[in-house]
């Protein structure tokens, strides 16, 4: 019986000695990630609804398709054209970008382009909302006092740690914020996080 302990705790002793007592058994090794960048992760659309399954709206569009709101996500920042809203400002101009049914992302960032022309027509105060059943939605930001020249691009990093179905840009004013004029963006890109 002696024997048989003796050579049981011979084989523990052993046992712990090769893993190291005070470290990897009782602490298993975890990765720690670390962020290296954003990538943008914006599927360029040709219409409202294409490439399916994503989904594109405004609150409004002065004319269709010369200004609809997939010119805002087509990734052509070259022309006179982006969304133009059909309301002015004083209305909360919307756009809004849906994945589609089970796809989401975490949007840690997002760019604006302003169009070349009508720089009074550039958001200057807006929110961003973030979505998944497009009603219950969370504020992920909040940016006023902005001024775009055209063709510029401004970058805003949000601490977002959620993924959303739905993005929803909601541009209160435009120009230098005292107008009461259309709504106009180029572009909107979207970018996630990469963590290593
Ligand atoms: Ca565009």
């Amino acid at each position: 019986m002696i024997k048989r302990i003796s050579i049981a705790l011979f084989c523990i002793c052993l046992f712990c000695a090769w893993n190291g007592w005070n470290g990897r058994i009782s602490r298993p090794y975890v990765r720690q990630s670390v962020f290296v960048g954003y990538t943008d992760v914006t599927t360029n659309m040709t219409a409202n609804n294409l490439p399916a399954p994503l989904i594109t709206a405004a609150s409004s569009e002065l004319t269709a398709p010369t200004y609809s709101a997939y010119k805002c996500f087509d990734n052509v920042s070259t022309s006179s054209y982006g969304w133009l809203s059909a309301q002015l400002d004083t209305n909360h101009c919307w756009i809004k970008y849906d994945w589609g049914t089970n796809r989401s992302y975490t949007i840690q960032k997002y760019n604006i382009t302003a169009s070349h022309r009508y720089n009074e027509r550039t958001p200057h105060t807006w929110y961003l909302w973030g979505s998944n059943n497009g009603g219950a939605r969370v504020q992920l930001d909040y940016q006023a006092g902005y001024t775009f020249t055209s063709n510029e691009t401004k970058s805003f990093e949000i601490p977002n740690t959620s993924e959303y179905r739905y993005y929803l840009l909601d541009v209160v004013r435009v120009g230098d914020g005292a107008d009461n004029d259309y709504t106009s963006i180029q572009e909107i890109r979207w970018f996630k996080g990469v963590y290593e």
